[in-house]
């Protein structure tokens, strides 16, 4: 069938907004309309040309929310009619990694997913009968996609897809890396490094899991206001601090007997490796944890005194928070749903598919946090 997409010709360019061929869905696959998708900054790491797995021609887009329209034979946990949030990390609650229990990262499908292809090795999308690659098994910036039974999420159909989209990547990701990565405790001090799509939603995780102290870092001044508005308590802009940006946070982090300093928790979500830096040394000697969610461009290494481990700071990362889609994705839908997390307030900009590239172009120069293309 012909479907509507915004096609990544080739890296640095901006999308092609096109009609191109879709196939329908083989065994084990579902076809989804895609509603609504937002705009995150890994689509534009990707199509910059930074991402070491980043593939052309493509359709990118891993932040939708859609109705299912067809499904592949064998196909038994959705049917057509279901609300579902696409997955770009799937669960198939059947691969060891599943099956582990120590994380969400399920491998059932990571191989092909990561070379553009269905799980058969195989492209659903093709444009002048030549096929085009599938980005993160999601391929959202299409006005229909087919992506595997597991790398769906069924949601509850009073969910508005132009606001729950942004659950298939970035609140997810925000509040995921503070519930289920870092396990923030009631009372805690943090840090979140860059306050954007993911670092706001980093904030108001902190502020459900009843955080204290929760300092947000931007070069950008206009974000403190939109920090304080999700639970930011203090802002500080490193350009002032200058090189005594960490010592800085340090001492501000100190109370009382605790003249030590340093916050129990940090989150990088600039995926700049110096503010990686920044943020491991800005933990506190003995426990803080510093939680990698930005995600930096090919060659790009991260680099700290060895010491600061030995002396008890804890370097993690999180994809996706953490979060195992199937399972907890309706569940955020919910949270969402009840008033327990903000998403509108944040989607600053909707447009019409064929305006994509302006919503890169925004957030490009830091006038927008989340920029949202519905169909
Ligand atoms: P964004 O562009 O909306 O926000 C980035 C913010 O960082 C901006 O406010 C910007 O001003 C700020 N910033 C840039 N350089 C800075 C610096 N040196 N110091 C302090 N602040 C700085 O991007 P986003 O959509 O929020 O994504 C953030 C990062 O998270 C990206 O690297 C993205 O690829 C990554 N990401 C990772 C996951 C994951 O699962 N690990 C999921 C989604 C996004
Ligand atoms: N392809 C890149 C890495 C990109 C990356 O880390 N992606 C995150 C999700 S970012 C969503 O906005 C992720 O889920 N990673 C785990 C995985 O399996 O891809 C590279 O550097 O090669
Ligand atoms: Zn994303």
């Amino acid at each position: 069938m012909h479907v509507r997409a915004a096609v990544a010709l080739a890296a640095g360019k901006p999308l092609e907004v096109t009609t191109v061929e879709l196939d329908g869905p083989r065994e084990g696959e579902v076809m989804v309309e895609i509603k609504a998708t937002g705009v995150c900054h890994t689509d534009e790491f990707t199509l910059s040309g930074a991402d070491p797995e980043g593939l052309f021609p493509a359709i990118l887009g891993h932040e939708g929310a859609g109705v299912v329209v067809d499904i592949g034979k064998g196909v038994t946990s959705v049917k057509k009619g279901d609300h579902v949030i696409p997955l770009y990390t799937p669960e198939c609650r059947q691969c060891p990694s599943c099956l582990s229990r120590k994380t969400n990262l399920c491998t059932a499908i990571r191989a092909t997913q990561g070379q553009g292809l269905m799980p058969d090795g195989t492209s659903r999308f093709s444009f002048d009968g030549k096929p085009l690659h599938h980005y993160m098994g999601t391929s959202t910036f299409a006005n229909y996609t087919v992506l595997p039974e597991i790398a769906v999420a069924k949601i509850r159909e009073d969910a508005p897809f132009d606001k729950v989209c942004y659950i298939g990547c970035g609140v997810t990701t925000g509040i995921g890396a503070v519930i289920n990565t870092a396990k923030v405790e009631p009372g805690a001090k943090a840090i979140v490094f860059g306050l954007g799509g993911i670092g706001l939603n980093v904030v108001q995780g902190l502020r459900l899991a009843g955080a204290d102290m929760i300092i947000g870092v931007d070069i950008n001044d206009d974000r403190k206001a939109w920090g304080e508005r999700f639970g930011m308590t203090h802002f500080v802009n490193p350009t002032d601090a200058g090189k005594d940006l960490v010592p800085h946070l340090v001492d501000m982090t100190k109370s009382g007997a605790d003249q030590i300093g340093g916050a129990d928790y940090t989150f990088d979500c600039t995926g700049n490796v110096k503010v990686m830096r920044q943020a491991l040394e800005a933990c506190h000697r003995g426990w803080g944890q510093s939680i990698v969610i930005g995600v930096a461009p090919a060659g790009a290494e991260i680099a700290t005194r060895p010491f600061q481990l030995v002396t008890g700071r804890v370097w993690k990362g999180t994809a996706f928070g953490g979060a195992r889609g199937r399972t907890d994705v309706p569940k955020i839908v919910d949270w969402y749903m009840q008033g327990k997390i903000q998403i509108d307030p944040m989607i600053t900009h909707v447009m019409p598919l064929g305006d994509i590239n302006r919503a890169f172009e925004l957030m490009r120069k830091g006038e927008s946090i989340r920029g949202v293309v519905t169909f």
